[in-house]
């Protein structure tokens, strides 16, 4: 069961809602850029206003509060607080906005969790190089800093990356996210390099000079799918899922909860295969030296986003070129008996989740886990009796619920993706994943809540009040 002080949340990210992408001083990032390029985004949308969240917080607030939410995950936007990035100048603007967003939750007694970076980088340090350059995590932990000064007093959750799995790869590998760049085989690998270095000196920043005044905790967010092989008792198919689980969720876990360091089917998979075709150079995956940060332990809770899963078997590569599928050599299929929600990537299976769960705690040995972000996404026509959603979200909590009582997983929260509907990046405002609708016609972008927001408020209420304990 879950016990009575269960985090019972929403989440959003800034860009995806905020909107203002100009107003009090607000400088770009690498979203503003990339959606207003031609042929990037669906319908060529942008974030320039979004839900208006930056004016309309207090509507925001009204759902919360409607759903009588424990707990609502928030990004802060990189750019909006200082605008190049950098600590030369701090847009107060910026800083009052945030401090009034977390003060209303407060006074809600709603607890703030809080994302420092959910895909947004200032376009001033893209210009610099972004994430593939060794500088910017100096430059994270500055920023990471200025929010635990300034904010820490108040917020004692904190993720400072939000998938660093989806920023490498969506990003420099595949291009279809910000900056868009298709460097296949290798700037993704050092992209995750430099987001693991920038975490860990936000955690070490906070756990030296933060940790014993403020009392919080902080991780970061690491997504994955469920995966399984294609063939149960093939030994190819199960070793195909191994290597698939080390390039996703391992590349990013191993180094934090296990051993400080790249799962060695990783390393070896990579180095085999610039050997193969002949690449000179150092390894495409960077290694650890004396002078990056401790990464190991730098995750006070394990935070999970879990969408969908995916049944696997080996090849699936691009040829005689450097990619990362042919360093995976693991091909991702669906299951016939699986669902498809509104996108083509989220097959529904929510028993997916209770397995991912009890790994988690067989792999990192039993850390406390929040589940930071779950959901399911609607394409038009819009239903707001939305009943394959509520099907999704009560099945899904079932599983949760048999993870902690069954598998003994110690699941102290939930988070749905997400609080209203959004900017889906690519995907524009055409894939929804809210619990509230939002008319993105109407000026007023009136909020209206779904059948499944008031399920899920059904849900927390009555744990909450602690009458199923
Ligand atoms: C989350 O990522 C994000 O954190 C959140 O901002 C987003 O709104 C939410 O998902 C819903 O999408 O286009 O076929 O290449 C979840 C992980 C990884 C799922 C990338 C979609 C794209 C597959 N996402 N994936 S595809």
């Amino acid at each position: 069961m879950f016990v009575r002080d269960f985090a019972w949340g929403a989440a959003t990210a800034s860009f995806q809602i905020e909107g203002g992408w100009q107003a009090d001083g607000k400088g770009p990032s690498i979203w503003d850029t990339f959606s207003h390029e031609k042929g990037r985004v669906f319908g060529e949308q942008n974030g320039d206003v979004a839900c208006n969240s930056y004016e309309m917080w207090e509507k925001d607030l009204e759902c919360i509060q409607q759903l009588g939410l424990t707990h609502y995950r928030l990004s802060l936007s990189w750019a909006r607080l200082l605008p190049d990035g950098t600590m030369q100048h701090i847009n107060d603007k910026g800083v009052l906005y945030y401090n009034k967003v977390i003060d209303d939750l407060l006074a809600c007694n709603v607890s703030p969790m809080v994302t420092l970076y959910h895909f947004d980088l200032p376009q001033a340090l893209q210009d610099q190089g972004g994430w593939k350059s060794p500088d910017i995590a100096t430059l994270f932990e500055n920023y990471a800093k200025f929010c635990f000064e300034t904010f820490g007093d108040r917020v004692k959750l904190w993720i400072t990356i939000n998938e660093p799995y989806v920023c490498a790869k969506l990003g420099y590998e595949d291009g279809i996210h910000a900056p868009g760049l298709k460097e296949k085989g290798t700037a993704a690998y050092l992209v995750g390099h430099n987001m693991l270095r920038a975490h860990a000196m936000a955690w070490h920043s906070y756990d030296s000079t933060y940790r014993q005044k403020q009392k919080g905790a902080v991780s970061l967010a690491i997504n994955s799918d469920w995966l399984e092989p294609l063939h149960q008792d093939s030994n190819e198919d199960v070793a195909a899922v191994e290597r698939d689980l080390a390039f996703t969720l391992g590349w990013f876990a191993w180094p934090v909860f296990v051993n400080g360091d790249y799962p060695e089917i990783m390393k070896s998979a990579i180095d085999a295969q610039s050997k193969k075709l002949g690449y000179k150079g150092a390894s495409r995956l960077p290694s650890f030296s004396d002078d990056d940060p401790a990464i190991l332990g730098t995750a006070d809770f394990f935070a999970l986003n879990y969408y969908t899963s995916r049944k696997v078997k080996a090849g699936g590569g691009c040829g005689q070129t450097l990619c990362m599928k042919s360093d995976r050599d693991a091909e991702e299929l669906l299951d016939s008996s699986w669902p498809i929600s509104g996108v083509s990537w989220l097959a529904v299976v929510p028993h997916g989740i209770r397995k991912l769960l009890k790994y988690i705690k067989d792999t990192f040995s039993n850390p406390a886990v929040y589940i930071t972000e779950n959901g399911f996404p609607q394409v038009g026509p819009l239903q707001i009796e939305d009943v394959e959603r509520c099907e999704f979200y009560k099945d899904t909590i079932a599983e949760v619920d048999k993870a902690i009582q069954e598998d003994g997983v110690n699941v102290c929260g939930y988070f749905a993706w997400s609080l209203m509907d959004n900017f889906e990046w690519a995907d524009g405002f055409s894939v929804r994943f809210g619990l509230f609708h939002v008319d993105f016609s109407d000026p007023n972008l009136s909020r209206t809540i779904y059948r499944s927001g008031r399920e899920y408020a059904t849900v927390i209420s009555k744990y909450k009040s602690g009458r199923c304990k």
